[in-house]
């Protein structure tokens, strides 16, 4: 399946300087930020610099670099957030049937409380 990043999704504009966003980690191949609508007292964004979709489109794609600087980055956000030892979920909405709104892969962190089971059942 081949995958056409549109570069005007949001997430590049925040990568590019052209929205702000409120930021708690970058390295040179990652940028974790606050979401705009927290579910939870931790909800961090963790994205990656390239323009890669999702986490499919990531691992089929991006470089060794990448992949390692990102995943080290997931981990950065989890220690300076404090959620290491009470615990937290880490999200990534792929596609139509994931729900994802912002078409640049990000992993959601959240925590702080008790996140309740992973899906509620729909009726
Ligand atoms: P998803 O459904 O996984 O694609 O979630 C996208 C998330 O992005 C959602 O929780 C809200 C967040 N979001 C959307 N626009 C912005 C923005 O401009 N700034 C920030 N910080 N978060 C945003």
């Amino acid at each position: 399946m081949g995958f056409e990043y549109d570069d005007q999704n949001i997430f590049a504009k925040i990568l590019r300087g052209e929205i702000p966003n409120d930021t708690v980690f970058e390295s040179d191949h990652a940028l974790a930020f606050r979401d705009i609508t927290p579910q939870a007292p931790t909800h961090v964004l963790v994205i990656p610099k390239g323009p890669y979709m999702s986490l499919d489109h990531f691992t089929q794609e991006a470089s060794e670099a990448e992949l390692v600087g990102f995943m080290r980055a997931v981990g950065e956000v989890c220690r300076i957030e404090g959620v290491s030892q009470d615990g937290f979920r880490a999200i990534s909405n792929a596609g139509r049937d994931g729900v994802q709104e912002v078409p640049h892969l990000h992993v959601h962190i959240l925590g702080g409380r008790s996140l309740g089971r992973m899906l509620a059942r729909e009726t």
